[in-house]
């Protein structure tokens, strides 16, 4: 059981911290150069406490979008960049024409320009915020590595290698935000012209709000005992920890504790649903668990299923009741969530007949299965439930039909798990990934499935990008779809992170939820 012990819960903290963030107000009410509030805004958000101003932030974005484009610096390319970027991520509609002026008669980017490193990083870092037909930043994003890359080559160690080696790694918006956070914090603390206050409160900051993830873990942790999976369910991963992970990722604000208890819930279930199929269960029970799933009936499941499986249907059962039951304001939640999960079953089950027919489906035929077999709509749907909002019926439609921007970022989590974790797979036994569906279809190696494979990863997060700016669901609720494509790319970054418990994602977890920074 975890023994953590929350000395940053004291009320001075919070008092400290309170200071320090109307300080912190006051510079952004000062702050008049716009390049200079494009910087501190940048700062904020890096630093992990820009949600604390919000309203600050947005109104000086609003005053810079509505400006005379005339008075804007043109030539200076990391300021266009950062004020495009930051523009297109607070979803202003900001077309690519201003980098006109970066640009030569033949549609390329002017090689002056190379020599600008800072500008280049920037500009990669823009281009990832791009949308499908915006050819421009294509170009741009493969210049930039291009020379950022270079600058690698030749220079070692120095303070812009080491942010270019980090923004190649992982662009900026393909980060989660506390972990980048935390990096940030101690990155910014080296700089010559940081603001101490804005450091202090940083830290502060981040301490706070890990005592909030510490009490939210011990409450998990409590319910995962109680379920007794670890003990009765010994084949399946056992994965609480790494489950609150994703839920962070996918929702990070101290005030969404809720969201992340549930969403803990959600991934560790399905962790050990999918073990079930994927590991232990032989196709005639797995045709019996879906059936049941799909019924959502108590007494057929405990007429029909092997002991072990009683056990995980009637936790996940009574868990979807529960969340009923919290959220019972007018609504009926059962049908909807009990529909994901019967959708997820039922794909589980697809990839169990493959297995065991010995089928290789094509990838597209394989990936129609398999953005839903991956489990990121049910936590949407849970996602979607455990926030306090009105439901508003167009939502609920969204969901029902899982619309385009949760197709996406589906995906987006498939095809980051998959080349995460295809090897442990292929080792264990298991129906085959997107990388032998390619491979199959195409004849080609293991390497050139997992570049298209990357590659598909790219082009869907322009889709993506393009159904956050036209979405009218709850922004709370377009930034949990866009974390968790974040959190899978951090969780698969060096392989099976959710599976192999001695890899990277460890240094992760301890970093953001277990110890304080310094
Ligand atoms: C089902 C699993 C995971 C995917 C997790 C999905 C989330 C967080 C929505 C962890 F437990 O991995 P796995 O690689 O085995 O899934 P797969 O669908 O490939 O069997
Ligand atoms: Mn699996
Ligand atoms: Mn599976
Ligand atoms: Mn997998």
């Amino acid at each position: 059981m975890l023994q953590l012990i929350n000395a940053w819960q004291e009320e001075s903290y919070k008092e400290q911290s309170r200071v320090l963030r109307e300080e912190v107000r006051m510079m952004l009410g000062k702050v008049a150069n716009r390049f200079d509030q494009l910087e501190l805004i940048d700062v904020l958000q890096r630093l992990g406490v820009a949600y604390h101003f919000n309203n600050e932030i947005m109104n000086i974005l609003d005053n810079i979008y509505n400006m005379d484009s005339s008075s804007k610096r043109k030539n200076n390319l990391h300021a266009t960049t950062l004020e495009y970027r930051l523009l297109r991520q607070h979803g202003y509609d900001i077309s690519t024409d201003v980098f006109v002026s970066f640009i030569d008669d033949t549609s390329n980017f002017k090689e002056c320009h190379n020599d600008d490193v800072e500008g280049m990083l920037s500009l990669y870092e823009a281009s990832f915020y791009s949308l499908e037909d915006e050819t421009i930043l294509d170009e741009a994003r493969d210049l930039t590595s291009k020379i950022l890359k270079e600058y690698l080559t030749k220079n070692e160690g120095d303070h812009l290698s080491l942010l270019i080696t980090h923004a190649l790694e992982l662009p900026l918006h393909w980060r989660i935000q506390r972990w980048e956070a935390h990096r940030f914090i101690n990155a910014y603390g080296r700089r010559q012209n940081m603001s101490p206050a804005i450091l202090q409160l940083a830290k502060l900051d981040f301490n706070i709000v890990q005592t909030t993830y510490q009490e939210e873990l011990k409450y998990v942790s409590r319910w995962w005992k109680s379920t007794g999976f670890v003990e009765k369910l010994s084949f399946a991963r056992d994965r609480l920890v790494e489950s609150f992970l994703w839920a962070m990722g996918t929702n990070f604000k101290p005030d969404n504790g809720n969201t992340r208890k549930v969403i803990t819930k959600v991934v560790s279930i399905i962790t050990i649903v999918d073990d079930i199929y994927d590991v232990y269960g032989t196709l005639e029970e797995l045709e019996l668990f879906t059936e049941a799933i799909v019924k959502w009936d108590q007494e057929y499941a405990i007429d029909t299923l092997p002991d072990y499986m009683k056990i995980c249907f009637l936790v996940l059962y009574n868990f979807v009741n529960e969340s009923a039951y919290e959220t019972l304001n007018g609504h009926h939640i059962t049908p909807y969530i009990k529909k994901a999960w019967a959708d997820l079953c039922k794909s589980y089950f697809t990839e169990a007949r493959w297995y065991y027919s010995g089928h290789t489906p094509s990838l597209e035929e394989y990936m129609e299965n398999a953005w839903i077999s991956i489990g990121a709509a049910v936590v949407f749907n849970h996602a979607y439930f455990s926030t306090p909002h009105s439901y508003r019926k167009e939502d609920l439609v969204c969901l029902e039909e899982y619309s385009n921007i949760i197709r996406s970022s589906a995906v987006i989590v498939r095809l980051a798990d998959d080349l995460g974790s295809y090897k442990r797979e292929n080792e264990t036994g298991d129906v085959p990934k997107a990388i032998q569906c390619y491979m199959n279809d195409n004849g080609t190696s293991e390497e050139d499935a997992c570049d298209h494979l990357k590659s598909m990863i790219c082009t869907r997060w322009k889709k993506l990008n393009e159904e956050v700016g036209n979405s009218s669901m709850p922004q709370s609720f377009v930034d949990n779809i866009v974390n968790l494509a974040r959190t899978a790319l951090c969780f698969y970054q060096h392989g099976d992170g959710h599976t192999i418990q001695a890899s990277e994602i460890n240094t992760v977890i301890l970093s953001l939820i277990i110890q304080p920074i310094g």
